[in-house]
């Protein structure tokens, strides 16, 4: 996997029909492999956008299938770091495994997922934290991610880290020195000084710590679930939240039997908001089974929407669905505010009416603050600013975790007045959960798992 001696093709563009769709060329041949199957008036020049035909041959005979914008890009200059061709053609899938088939039988082999920054990052033009930026990137579905992602590739991560690494060599190196040199009678680092570096670079790792949690919930996305008794307006919440008419509404108690869920865009968080089926003991075995799913839905869900109909008194059953849900996040949600009141929210149970939000789903109001209230429930106060570079990344975390306990113990042991073998130890530890991060020491496992998950031609 990790020898990038051949010449590898994949179209880079979507599955489907599209106006334009790419096939990109990499590899030591990609220039012959381009060669043989592009002709043009001129020759491709580096860097130079050059309309050419791809001509397919069989024996002698020969015969353009389409017309192309085709550019080429040498090494090490390149996405990949080797030389690249890009053939821009007409978006037709035929045509562009068509093109494919044709570099194949000139030389070139099939690109596995991620091979192309696969290279990009063996080569050294990205390291392994761009690398996986450049999938989530792909991946992002609000703007937000993207923008969190688009960060990470520029390097913002990249260089907190780098800058960490840098000073933690600094430290490694002169503790390594006075271990060296210990008839030169003194220390190439004082122990003030070492643990001034050691609380410093711990500081460093827990200021990338401090947003991660945020930073990984709007990587990774959560999922929220819309439950209540039946006829609350649970169907018709989630429907106005959305923007659209996605579940069934109707007066009949019991409409919604599945889960239904949608992508929720929810200021840049993308929530997987789940409509569940009234939850009540019923002897309808579908009705049943739907009750069960919404309780299984909340058991994996982030936080809860709990929906109370303001316009009819409180009843058991919603009393059982707050006592079920007290203990995790949740917005109570008030619905149907527009009719006259039945009950107060000053009603509720003790304890019940933390974070009540009154709204009529039919009219729409109130749902701005049950927004803002689902946000915060879920993200805190935090508010992600781009200064800060954000670790979003589970795999980031982990490692960053890792060392800031390396640390730790490494200025627990010059406390305590340890030999400084221990903690250059820790020390090391530190640099080598730092060296895992960017790539500079990662597993091939590791390695294999990450790009896997990359889409062909990436
Ligand atoms: N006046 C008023 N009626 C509402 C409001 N929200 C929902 N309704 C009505 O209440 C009834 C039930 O709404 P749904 O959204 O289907 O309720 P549900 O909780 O999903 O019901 P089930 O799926 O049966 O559990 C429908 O007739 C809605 O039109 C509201 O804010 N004001
Ligand atoms: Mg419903």
């Amino acid at each position: 996997m990790f020898a990038p001696d051949d010449t590898i093709v994949a179209i880079a563009t979507p599955p489907g029909r599209g106006g334009l769709g790419m096939v990109r060329i990499s590899g030591p041949r990609a220039a012959a492999v381009a060669g043989a199957l592009l002709h043009g008036r001129k020759s491709l020049e580096p860097r130079r956008a050059t309309l050419m035909r791809v001509v397919a041959r069989a024996g002698d005979a020969a015969s353009a299938i389409d017309r192309v914008v085709a550019t080429s890009f040498p090494g090490p200059g390149s996405y990949t770091g080797e030389d690249v061709v890009e053939i821009c053609a007409h978006g037709s899938p035929v045509l562009l495994e068509r093109i494919v088939s044709l570099a194949c039988r000139s030389g070139a082999r099939l690109a596995n997922p991620g091979e192309f920054t696969l290279r990009a990052f063996l080569r050294g033009r990205v390291d392994l934290v761009q690398a996986e930026a450049v999938a989530d990137l792909v991946d992002a579905v609000t703007p937000l991610q993207a923008r969190v992602a688009f960060d990470q590739l520029e390097g913002t991560v990249t260089e907190r880290i780098a800058d960490l690494d840098r000073r933690l060599l600094d430290l490694t190196a002169r503790l390594e020195a006075s271990l060296d040199f210990p008839e030169e009678g003194y220390h190439f680092i004082e122990t003030t000084e070492l643990a001034r570096g050691i609380g410093e670079l711990s500081a460093g790792v827990r200021a990338l710590l401090a947003g991660a949690a945020a930073g990984r919930l709007i990587r990774e996305g959560c999922r929220v679930v819309v439950l209540g008794r039946p006829n609350v307006g649970k169907s018709s919440v989630f429907n106005r939240l959305l923007g659209s008419s996605r579940a069934i509404v109707n007066s009949v108690a019991g409409t919604t039997r599945d889960l239904v869920t949608e992508t929720l865009d929810l200021e840049g968080l993308a929530v997987d908001l789940v409509d569940s089926a009234g939850v009540r003991a019923t002897g309808d075995p579908v009705e049943a089974e739907g009750v069960s799913r919404a309780r299984r839905a909340f058991d994996s869900a982030t936080a809860s929407l709990v929906v109370l109909d303001r316009a009819e008194p409180l009843a058991a059953d919603d009393r059982d669905v707050l006592r079920e849900t007290s203990a995790s996040p949740r917005v109570v949600v008030v619905n149907k505010i527009d009719r006259p009141p039945a009950w107060s929210p000053a009603d509720l149970p003790p304890g019940e009416g933390e974070l009540v939000v009154e709204v009529s789903a039919r009219t729409g109001r109130g749902m701005g603050r049950l927004r803002a209230e689902l946000r915060r429930v879920l993200m805190g106060e935090a508010v992600p600013r781009r200064e800060t570079p954000m670790v979003a990344n589970i795999r980031h975390i982990g490692l960053l975790e890792r060392a800031e306990s390396a640390l730790r113990a490494a200025a627990g042991a010059a406390e305590r007045g340890a030999a400084e073998e221990f903690v250059l130890e820790d020390l090391q530890r530190a640099r080598r959960a730092l060296e895992e991060l960017t790539g500079k020491r990662t597993p091939d496992d590791v390695l294999e798992h990450i790009f896997e998950r990359f889409c062909i031609g990436k």
